[in-house]
């Protein structure tokens, strides 16, 4: 492969496929291969986005080569100056972004937050209560063989069986009942927006921490398009790489000086060694994004999409979980429009079909997870390349046909064509 297959790519972009094309040409291949895939298809997997190429160049750079194992001005390792300043940089800029006074940019990852916030706030063998990763929860809110599960007493709440959304006097019995350490709100598949005020006052009448897991609706929560958790969380855990719209990693935030003394340890020495500074870098990039103003309409035409996405499915005879979306992400029951429709094949055709979504579990989902009945799309990364709601439409139908084509060859290649051209339209961000 030709790095002038790839006119669209910035010009570091291309250096670096030529640099690649003489230094190890089999990964030159590779990672043309996937900047073609990422170009030509429609990514509605709610949790990804596709980053600027300042924040993507940022996370490749000399900062990879450096030991900082510690914090700024405090460090295990000489030479560190200038990763005091990036992480400083990003410090600052995470803490002016959501509004608090404490942020801690090390974590790795969400799951790497997640653990840290946990030994931070509890200790082993502590109840803890959270929605289960079968209702929208996420694995590290409490699934058994995570560590969460391992080390936890973990008690569950549940959506509303009729309405699938979260009721919130049930919740509060659920605590009375419990009587947790901590309750877990935030979640990875749910449509709806979270009234942090609220589990705020369910945790106080329980005496419990609340901890908000905001991985999902960071990048809302920082355009203004979802209510903070601010001042209502104890601890706020974080992705930066889904609708935040920054490098894959991790972000633990507080207003509360203790709670940030036990987070900083907990972090490093307590579940991580050297920070990962190239992309501690890269957030410092993408925080420093978000806090433009033209973020904040980022934000606004997400959630505008995903209002148009739902409305599209439903015309199309879709059941949406919950009746529609107050955010970037919609859950599609399958079953009443194909009782033989799975999420499994469903995202397999689409994929075909140029359409990348994931099959996920809807609330009392009769299948296996690996199967589903249900299907997440989410709007993040079609706004990011510019589309608007009369695409959503466009692209509720694309859905629709490959589906109810079941899988035909010659309807993928068909839609695969046409979304080739609202593709070619727009182009990835440079
Ligand atoms: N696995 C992520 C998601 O897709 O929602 C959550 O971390």
């Amino acid at each position: 492969m030709k790095t002038t297959d790839h006119p669209s790519l910035d010009p570091l972009s291309l250096d670096l496929l030529n640099l690649l094309e003489q230094a190890d040409p089999g990964v030159a291949d590779l990672l043309a291969a996937e900047a073609n895939r990422q170009a030509n298809t429609l990514e509605l997997i709610a949790s990804e986005n596709h980053v600027s190429a300042a924040v993507m160049h940022a996370a490749g750079t000399w900062m990879t080569n450096k030991y900082a194992e510690g914090y700024p001005g405090k460090r295990y390792y000489g030479g560190c100056e200038h990763h005091d300043t990036a992480e400083d940089l990003a410090r600052d800029r995470a803490k002016e972004l959501f509004g608090c006074n404490f942020a801690n940019v090390q974590p790795h990852c969400g799951a790497n937050a997640n653990i840290a916030a946990f030994m931070a706030m509890c200790n082993p063998g502590d109840r803890i209560l959270s929605l289960p990763i079968k209702s929208g929860g996420h694995l590290s809110h409490g699934l058994k063989p995570n560590f969460s599960g391992t080390f936890y007493e973990i008690h569950d709440y549940d959506v509303d069986p009729e309405s699938e959304r979260l009721d919130y006097d049930v919740i509060a019995a659920r605590a009375r009942e419990v009587q947790p350490k901590m309750i877990i709100c935030g979640y990875s598949a749910y449509p709806r927006t979270i009234d942090f005020e609220r589990f705020r006052a369910i945790a106080d009448d329980v005496g419990a921490i609340l901890m908000a897991d905001i991985a999902h609706i960071a990048g809302l929560v920082a355009g203004g398009a979802h209510p903070s958790p601010f001042p209502h969380a104890h601890i706020v855990t974080t992705t930066t790489h889904k609708t935040l719209r920054g490098p894959r990693g991790g972000l633990i935030l507080s207003n509360d000086e203790d709670v940030a003394k036990k987070v900083d340890r907990k972090v490093f020495p307590g579940s991580q060694g050297g920070p990962l500074m190239h992309i501690i870098t890269a957030k410092a990039v993408a925080f420093g994004e978000a806090l433009q103003p033209s973020f904040n309409d980022y934000a606004a035409q997400v959630v505008s999409n995903a209002a148009a996405l739902a409305e599209g499915l439903v015309e199309h005879g879709y059941r949406l979980c919950t009746g529609g979306t107050d955010n970037h992400l919609l859950l599609v029951d399958l079953q009443p429009r194909d009782a033989d429709l799975t999420g499994a094949d469903a995202e397999q055709w689409l994929e075909a079909a140029g359409i990348i979504t994931n099959k996920n579990g809807i609330p009392n989902d009769p299948r296996p997870p690996m199967v589903t009945s249900g299907l997440r799309l989410g709007t993040a990364a079609l706004t990011t390349r510019g589309l608007g709601t009369d695409d959503m439409r466009q692209i509720a139908s694309w859905l629709d046909r490959v589906m109810a084509s079941k899988g035909d060859e010659a309807v993928a290649r068909e839609v695969r064509g046409e979304i080739r051209e609202m593709c070619d339209a727009h182009p990835l961000p440079h």
